[in-house]
């Protein structure tokens, strides 16, 4: 495999602005902030550490998949955004269990509109005695509609669903459209469930709303922890007053999230409006800095200034506003100060991923590319590895499978599962 080595510091010099494709955000074209180039990438001299890598596509022809899950003995739960969820059991049958018309249970509240739908998908990490799926959907159920987390239990023979149990009803969608795009944009959408902890996260999205992700009373642009029935979870260290769901605030529309091998810190993966994708490891009641709401004196279409500026001097509104918030958590890696759709991340896990065994793979988007991120010893600097061989598509879910191998979820409507040769 051909790798590219880039060496990239950390904090404190990634804070060049640049202009990209808004990847993945869909709708609109929203106006972009000032450019400035970027400084040049530093290619490393050491090849030598990458696996290669085998690629097999295990499904093809789906509708526009959004998430992987899987059980303890190999089925692999997947979500189509329009259509809901579905098994491919090990056997290689799939059958489609919860959503639109042709589940097995048509779920009527169910619809999709732009960036939203059936979205994420977690299994309970008791799955094999409790049959615990859980998805992110976008339900008519509440008015005006809402995301929900949804909970079913799955029968032994992966033919159908029940027990429906709607364990987070609140989380906002933008049901209209406005000047910054169409209705259902910035959902969010992601959960996962600590593998040490038990309890779930769920990531959400700032709707274009500009208010929402500084709210410490409503759900969007945050990541919520929350029990299996979707309580607050102890030590969340929400402030006085907020929702105690609500884990950490002040996040644009987060898609990825995933648990640190060595120390469980769970680090957000996060879409930046045209600059600054942020990776940013997360503390109980923190605060990503994101706060898209005019200051004063400054005007935005709709009072939300995610793609322009809300400050007076006409800088563009930051991923993490260290002026306003100056305890924010610090992103870990900013891609450079560039926004590419950064969407799903997963940290690699076991020896047959050799020198990646540890490392966080990031989805890319609009960049279309698979990037490994690899921190040195000293915790300043990151290796980033862009993987060369595998089409380039736009990365939508990343996991790791009980076999060990890296499945990904493309746009372009398969799944893939990428393999360390030995
Ligand atoms: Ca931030």
């Amino acid at each position: 495999m051909r790798c590219e080595y880039f060496l990239r510091s950390l904090i404190g010099s990634v804070c060049a602005l640049v202009v990209s494709a808004c990847g993945g955000d869909g709708g609109s074209s929203p106006p972009s902030p000032p450019t400035q180039t970027p400084p040049p990438l530093q290619p490393s001299p050491d090849p030598q550490v990458t696996p290669q890598l085998q690629r097999s596509v295990v499904m093809a022809g789906l509708q526009s998949p959004w998430d992987l899950a899987f059980a303890p003995d190999g089925a692999m739960f997947f979500t189509e955004k329009c259509r809901g969820l579905s098994v491919r059991d090990v056997n290689g049958t799939t059958r489609r269990l919860f959503g639109s018309s042709g589940a097995a249970v048509v779920a009527s509240d169910f619809f999709c509109q732009g960036q939203s739908g059936m979205l994420g998908v977690a299994v309970d990490p008791e799955f094999a005695t409790n049959r615990f799926v859980y998805v992110y959907m976008l339900s008519s159920l509440s008015s005006p509609p809402s995301n929900r987390v949804v909970r079913l239990r799955v029968d032994v023979n992966y033919t159908t669903v029940g027990d429906r149990t709607d364990i987070i009803t609140d989380i906002p969608y933008k049901a209209a459209g406005n000047a910054w795009g169409g209705a259902g944009a910035h959902s969010g959408g992601r959960i996962r469930s600590h593998p040490g902890e038990g309890l779930l996260y769920v990531t959400t999205g700032d709707n274009h709303d500009g208010p929402l992700p500084q709210d410490p009373t409503r759900l969007g642009g945050k990541v919520l922890r929350v029990t299996r029935d979707g309580a607050a979870a102890a030590g969340n260290n929400a402030p006085p007053g907020a929702d105690a769901r609500i884990f950490t605030l002040g996040h644009r529309n987060v898609q990825g999230i995933a648990f640190h091998p060595g120390t469980g810190q769970p680090f957000s993966c996060e879409h930046g409006p045209g600059h600054s994708d942020e990776v940013t490891p997360l503390l109980a009641g923190g605060n990503g800095g994101w706060d898209p709401r005019p200051e004063q004196g400054v005007t935005c279409a709709d009072d939300y200034c995610g793609y322009i500026s809300n400050k007076s001097d006409g800088t563009p509104t930051p991923m993490t506003d260290l002026d306003k918030f100056p305890n924010a958590m610090r992103p870990w890696w900013t891609n450079n100060g560039r926004s590419e759709g950064m969407g799903p991340c997963t940290f690699l896990i076991g020896t047959q991923w050799s020198a990646w065994d540890g490392t966080l793979a990031v989805g890319i988007m609009a960049g279309r590319r698979l990037d490994i991120l690899q921190m040195d010893n000293d915790g300043a600097t990151i290796l980033v590895h862009t993987v060369s061989d595998i089409p380039a598509e736009r990365l939508r879910s990343l996991v790791q499978g009980p076999d060990g191998s890296l499945y990904v979820a493309t746009d372009g409507g398969e799944i893939w599962r990428l393999t360390p040769r030995t």
